[in-house]
């Protein structure tokens, strides 16, 4: 597709991953919920709850609530307990897309049912500011809201459907974006509908080459 005016740095790939490809990430993701349950995020300061269900794959996964707000944490916060490992079919699709010389930290995984949605936002909690955020849509296509840097910038709707791939680098790394709603009933790869998105990060900034440890 051709860029988002000022919107450099922004590629979707659609139906990047095959039939196959995201029945065998669904079964991944699904195996990996036993041990770090979806949750329901909290705002910060408000601790209104988000409508999207949350968990983390990875050494580090972004979490939000009321007292401590946005960051990124090693442990899930109901268990206790270390993140799930990534599974190996997002390392790759990295490894293959971004061209990003250190692996991905974080694997948000956002789970939207009913009316789930989420608000335009930017993700501004990672150090490492030049990694490209990969994300990958699984179930119900999404009508996805994207802008530009600022706020007040205008807006743009496009679907993002199961097996659809985004890159988000350069400029577009730092725009404005949202979910405005998923279209139920669009895709028969979750057995009880709704949509997952899957999103890679770098968090922390890799250290150089021949810097001593
Ligand atoms: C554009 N997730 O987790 S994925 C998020 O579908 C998030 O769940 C949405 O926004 C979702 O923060 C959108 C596509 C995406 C991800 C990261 C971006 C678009 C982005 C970062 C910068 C600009
Ligand atoms: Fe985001």
């Amino acid at each position: 597709m051709k860029p988002l005016g000022d919107l450099e740095g922004f590629r979707l790939l659609p139906g990047r991953l095959d039939r196959p490809a995201q029945e065998a990430l669904r079964d991944d993701v699904w195996a990996r919920l036993k041990a770090a349950p979806l949750y329901i995020p909290r705002m910060p300061k408000s601790g209104a709850p988000m409508s999207v269900r949350m968990t983390n794959f990875g050494p580090l996964g972004w979490v939000t609530d009321k007292d401590h707000g946005y960051r990124y944490e090693p442990a899930h916060p109901d268990t206790g307990r270390p993140w799930p490992d990534m599974p190996a079919q997002l390392l790759e699709l990295w490894d293959a897309l971004t061209g990003y010389a250190a692996p991905p930290e974080a694997c948000l995984v956002n789970y939207y049912e009913g009316g789930a949605k989420m608000g335009l936002h930017v993700d501004a909690d990672e150090a490492a500011w030049d990694a490209p955020v990969l994300s990958v849509s699984l179930g119900d296509t999404a009508l996805f809201r994207i802008g530009g840097v600022l706020r007040s910038d205008p807006t743009r709707g496009l679907r993002l459907a199961s097996g659809d791939v985004c890159l988000l680098g350069g400029p577009a790394r730092r725009a404005f974006h949202g979910i405005d709603r998923i279209l139920p009933g669009t895709s028969t790869l979750l057995p009880k509908g709704g949509r997952i998105n899957l999103t890679l990060r770098r968090v922390t900034v890799p250290a150089s080459p021949g810097t001593p440890a």
